[in-house]
């Protein structure tokens, strides 16, 4: 009988919506020895929160997030909160002794992350930010085959991460579905919404990166705010691209931005290496694509992986081979791989101690592009 993990969540949007439905499908096809209990929901429109309470069936409602971590049936808070406010609850939260997951990025800059990482070690609590593509089978194939050397040497890394939903001029900033154009709340634009995720799997898959040098633009340069109804400046970097150098030895080559027309989310990355390459896409997500230098000359070519095999990471808990899963399990395989370290009494990858590096490669973007120069990370 799995033992009931107590979650407190915290804001209740899209991100809301994607972590409930992990929490309540994970036990349905994981074996853990935690079963996570949608408890409480926080969010400050009482009428709202009721109500998306009542559709994913919380327990309660909170309106005060302070109240919320202060409850003692709470073992966990999870932040889906607009990102200014992941440094002031994950900091209370811990020193309240609760596990915190966090949506990511995991802050504002790296002095909020770097408070954030000192207050749950501080703590001793259990701690993630939720990088979920990691957990895209895929991926974590693309990392399995780059752990087990058959790349060779790491030459060049390349991602891109498109969309195109803020072309309008017309459209606002600020407020609930759109605080992601507004730098108060959000911080950076797609550096740190888009180009996060980017950098995070770079890291898993390929090492530190250890210098930067970068460029952003903003389009559309105002914005009626819908907070304060005015049209105020817009802060936030609308496209962003870099160079950089890995440790490794390796050079990257990144692109993010939100004026792509005819991109939605279109996340790829490429690795090349001396033996072979990978290539992954976001919109053909049960993919992997690998090519083999070594095998022979007159079969030799790009392989198209479906995978799907129950031999491949987390497929042996969904359908049969041949069947794919998508975007939504992605955060059901973070909760179980959370859940599962919890029994065992080790950190859940990327912790915000690791999660830290990722907002340091986001700031020495962010400088390099503003100074014109090489920049350190
Ligand atoms: C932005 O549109 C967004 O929702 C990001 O905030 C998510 O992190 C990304 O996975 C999809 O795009």
């Amino acid at each position: 009988m799995a033992k009931p993990l107590n979650i407190g969540l915290i804001g209740y949007g899209f991100m809301g919506r994607t972590h409930s439905n992990a929490y309540k499908r994970v036990n349905d096809f994981f074996d853990l020895q935690y079963r996570p209990t949608l408890k409480a929901v926080c969010g400050r429109d009482a009428e709202k929160v009721g109500e998306f309470a009542s559709q994913w069936q919380y327990e309660s409602v909170e309106t005060d997030w302070k109240a919320l971590i202060n409850r003692d049936d709470i073992d966990a808070i999870d932040i889906c909160t607009p990102n200014n406010m992941h440094a002031e609850i994950a900091i209370a939260a811990a020193k309240a002794g609760k596990m915190v997951l966090c949506e990511k990025p995991l802050s504002m800059d790296v002095e909020e992350g770097e408070r954030m990482v000192a207050a749950v070690a501080e703590a001793g609590v259990a701690n993630t930010v939720w990088y979920n593509y990691r957990r895209v089978p895929a991926v974590t194939l693309a990392k399995q085959l780059v752990d087990e050397g058959r790349l060779g040497r790491i030459f060049h890394y390349r991602a891109q991460f498109l969309q195109d939903w803020t072309i309008d001029a017309a459209l606002p900033q600020g407020g609930a579905a759109l605080w992601r154009l507004d730098a108060g709340a959000a911080g950076s634009g797609v550096t740190g919404d888009l180009l996060a995720h980017c950098i995070d799997t770079a890291i898993w898959l390929n090492g530190s990166i250890q210098d930067v040098t970068a460029m952003t633009e903003t389009f559309v340069k105002e914005r009626m705010h819908n907070l304060t109804g005015q049209v105020e400046k817009v802060g936030i970097d609308d496209a962003c691209a870099f160079l950089c150098h890995f440790e490794n030895g390796s050079l990257g080559l990144f692109e993010s931005t939100r004026y792509a027309r005819g991109h939605k989310a279109l996340y790829t990355f490429e690795i090349n290496g001396e033996h072979g390459s990978l290539r992954w896409d976001l919109h053909d997500l049960h993919r992997l694509e690998y090519f083999d230098h070594r095998e022979e000359s007159i079969i030799r070519g790009w392989h198209d992986v479906h995978v799907t095999d129950g031999d491949m990471p987390y497929m042996d808990k969904w359908w049969v081979p041949g069947l794919q899963i998508g975007y939504e399990h992605t955060f059901v395989h973070q909760v179980a791989d959370f859940l599962e370290d919890l029994a065992a009494g080790r950190p859940t990858s990327p912790t915000f101690a690791e999660a830290l590096e990722t907002q340091k490669v986001c700031q020495a973007v962010l400088e390099s592009a503003e100074k014109t120069a090489w920049t350190f990370v």
